[in-house]
């Protein structure tokens, strides 16, 4: 029988634990598809963070390294540093890149560290049952929050995009959107691009991409999906929020 689709390579055979109707698979699969397509998996690097993708390094079929919470960016920027020739990418969730790991990703891409961060949007703490993150949008109710985030209590959630772009040092972000599959689609040339922007050594780049947590959001996977569209994206404006090679015509 003819195969006419597969895993990519640079996915591992190992059974993903992520819950129904999770998207951390879907963006998984995008990062593989991007290393493969771009004939880099001998050369990839991944550092896995803390989190639901904890265990990132079985699912990735290239070298990886695991990282203190929050430290995947200092961690990289090590293994970069070290091994110019290699291509290294963090996958990393809010809580561990915007909370805890805050200082990590500031100071990585104000150093323009020639690295490719994948930043996983789901405005929650997924793995450690639902508390608030910084990406918790006004309103949402979570297990620390339960009443709804409160601007008087807990302030605004963060935009790391718009954070980031206030930066010299960052040669490409973009926020992204797995919803539906067009956006998925957008979504694989955005991570596509910000690997070809270590490949070209112009710097730090980072791809954020808006994902569901159905289970901590207490939704079916179909209304997660919808609820993302309706109350993340307004907030989380999709785009390209720097990319240094369109100015430079490429
Ligand atoms: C130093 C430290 N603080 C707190 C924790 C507990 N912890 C583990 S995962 C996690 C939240 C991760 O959430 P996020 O990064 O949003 O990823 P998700 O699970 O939603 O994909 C927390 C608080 C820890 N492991 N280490």
């Amino acid at each position: 029988m003819q195969t006419v689709f597969q895993k990519p390579e640079a996915l591992t055979d190992v059974a993903m634990h992520y819950c129904p109707g999770c998207t951390h698979g879907i963006i998984h699969r995008l990062v593989a598809e991007a290393i493969d397509s771009l004939g880099i998996r001998e050369q990839a690097i991944g550092i896995a963070s803390v989190g639901c993708s904890v265990f990132a390094y079985d699912y990735f079929n290239c070298d990886m390294q695991q990282a203190a919470h929050g430290r995947a960016p200092a961690v990289a920027t090590g293994v970069k540093r070290v091994r110019p020739e290699n291509i290294v990418f963090t996958y990393q969730g809010d809580g561990d890149l915007a909370s805890i790991g805050m200082a990590e990703i500031v100071h990585a891409a104000a150093r323009s560290e020639n690295i490719t961060v994948i930043f996983v949007n789901n405005a929650i703490y997924g793995m450690t049952s639902g508390q608030m993150a910084p990406t918790t949008l006004l309103g949402q109710k979570t297990a620390t929050s339960p009443r709804g985030r409160t601007v008087e209590e807990m302030g605004y959630p963060i935009k790391m995009c718009e954070l980031l772009a206030t930066l010299e040092g960052p040669a490409y972000l973009s926020r992204v959107s797995t919803h539906d599959s067009r956006h998925v689609l957008q979504a694989g040339r955005a991570i596509k691009k910000a690997f070809e922007v270590q490949q070209q050594k112009k710097g730090f780049a980072m791809v954020e991409v808006l994902s569901t947590c159905s289970v901590n959001w207490g939704m079916t996977p179909v209304n997660a999906l919808q609820w993302m569209e309706e109350n993340m994206v307004p907030y989380y404006p999709l785009g390209v929020y720097r990319d240094v090679t369109a100015k430079e015509g490429n």
